[in-house]
């Protein structure tokens, strides 16, 4: 089993409605252990966009870096995710931020998520769950990195409660 974290944003459609169904999507493969709560996030990079709802989410699985990322991939599709410009709007967004203490870089993925250290949108909600896990590169903590960026615009709403299991896996007692 793996340690996997990842961060969630949508700053489209029903923003709330988009993570709640992520999750729900991760956990078909996934063992979630915690989630944040909900951030609202003003737009970081392309600034020239809606704000943003992130959260993060703590995991543990046995799917290889790729095949997470492929699975991740079919989510934002299934979801409704269309083609954008780099950092621009999006209904989904789901980012491998680390796996285990992994260092890894190709065309289609890198691991930790490059960005994770400049993101008050990410080390805000990711500082809830994972306080002191420790950069594989840098070897500051999550909280340590969250003590040296800029928090203006990055807001705790309010805690996300787990989603209950996918409707196929219901079983009403009669
Ligand atoms: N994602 C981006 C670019 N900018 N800004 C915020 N606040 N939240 C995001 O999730 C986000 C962003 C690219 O994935
Ligand atoms: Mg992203
Ligand atoms: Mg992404």
């Amino acid at each position: 089993m793996n340690r996997i974290y990842l961060g969630l944003g949508s700053n489209l459609g029903d923003r709330y409605t988009n993570l709640q169904r992520a999750v729900s999507e991760l956990q078909k493969f996934l063992t979630i252990t915690a989630l944040s709560p909900v951030y609202s996030t003003e737009p970081w990079g392309d600034t020239e966009q809606p704000a943003f709802l992130n959260i993060c989410v703590a995991a543990v699985g046995s799917l290889s870096p790729h095949d997470l990322l492929a699975r991740i991939k079919k989510i934002e599709q299934e979801l409704g995710r269309q083609p954008s410009r780099h950092w621009g709007p999006r209904l989904i967004d789901i980012d491998i931020l680390f796996y285990d203490d992994l260092i890894i870089s190709d065309e289609n993925l890198t691991i930790p998520h490059p960005h994770i250290a400049e993101r008050a949108f990410v080390l805000a909600p990711l500082a809830i769950i994972i306080p002191n896990f420790r950069h594989p590169q840098s070897g500051l903590s999550v909280q340590e990195m969250l003590d040296r960026v800029n928090t203006a615009g990055i807001e705790r709403l309010f805690e996300m409660p787990f989603p209950t299991a996918s409707p196929e896996l219901d079983v009403t007692p009669a």
